[in-house]
């Protein structure tokens, strides 16, 4: 299932970076954005994923988020993310770079994980930038505000918003140091961070695609490897690292 040119590699590498999308929570039980069970189906990603669509319907807004924070309260990381915690021991620089918000890699035990979409637990007051712990905002199915009057925002990033500058240019330093650079469960449609193959590809790594069907991506990557995350990530654990 593996080649040896990427056990070989993996054996040796000193840095790997690891992309991963909403697929690699699928198995967890969160839903995907695009594809047959994708989110976007039962909702348009215009009119919720922007900030002028925030504005028009906070409400409309709210219960797509707060329907999305219950769902990731309940459930747990699963065997790909685990695997995944596990090979961060093995190598001298290990990151995620994620566009999850679901903050399972950390739940994982992963350590080094830079969130490129923000993180759905956490929420801020669009006028004050003070935070909100998501326990209180989960009490209540109204629209949360501030003390200040401002109106209260899940923490992450919609359309049309910059992706927060550090943890974009620690993923891109991962992505330009990395050996072996992995993309997983992701559709890799949505920019700036599907650039981050090319510009892991461009600076010599070996890139490999984890995904149950081939993608945009599946033309530039060395080695595609179809199936569920939660199964090929433990295999590659024990094929490239227990034996
Ligand atoms: C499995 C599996 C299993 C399933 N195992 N695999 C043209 C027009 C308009 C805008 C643009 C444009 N060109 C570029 C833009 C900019 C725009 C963009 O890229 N749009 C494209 C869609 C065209 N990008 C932005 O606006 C970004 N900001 C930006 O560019 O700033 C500069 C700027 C400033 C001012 C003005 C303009 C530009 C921001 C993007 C923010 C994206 N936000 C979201 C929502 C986050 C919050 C939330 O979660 O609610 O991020 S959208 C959504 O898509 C979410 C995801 O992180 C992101 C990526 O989706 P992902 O993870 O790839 O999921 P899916 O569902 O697409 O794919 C799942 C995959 O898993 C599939 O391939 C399955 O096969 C696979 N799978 N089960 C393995 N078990
Ligand atoms: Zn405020």
């Amino acid at each position: 299932m593996f080649s040896e040119q990427l056990i070989s590699k993996l054996k040796k590498a000193e840095s790997i970076a690891v992309f991963t999308g909403a697929g690699i929570s699928a198995e967890s039980g969160v839903p995907t954005f695009r594809g047959e069970n994708g989110l976007w189906k039962k909702f348009r990603p215009e009119e919720l994923a922007n900030f002028d669509a925030f504005m028009r319907n906070p409400d409309l807004v709210w219960e797509w988020y707060r329907y999305r924070k219950k769902i990731i309260a309940d459930i747990k990381p699963n065997p790909g993310h685990y695997a995944l915690a596990e090979m961060e021991n093995y190598h001298k620089n290990f990151a995620i770079i994620t566009q999850n918000v679901d903050n399972l890699h950390r739940r994982a035990g992963s350590k080094t994980v830079y969130e490129l979409h923000g993180n759905i637990e956490r929420n801020y007051c669009i006028d004050c930038r003070k935070n909100f712990p998501n326990e209180k905002i989960l009490l209540s199915d109204k629209v949360p505000h501030c003390i200040c009057g401002g109106l209260v925002r899940p923490d992450v990033v919609w359309f049309g918003e910059m992706l927060p500058e550090d943890q974009w240019n620690a993923g891109e330093a991962a992505a330009e140091r990395a050996e072996v650079f992995f993309a997983v469960g992701t559709s890799a449609v949505v920019y700036p961070a599907a650039s981050l193959p090319q510009i892991a590809k461009r600076a010599g790594a070996y890139v490999v695609e984890v995904n149950i069907e081939r993608t945009e991506l599946s033309y530039d990557a060395d080695e595609v490897l179809i199936g569920k995350s939660g199964e090929i990530l433990p295999k590659l654990l024990d094929t490239c690292y227990k034996k």
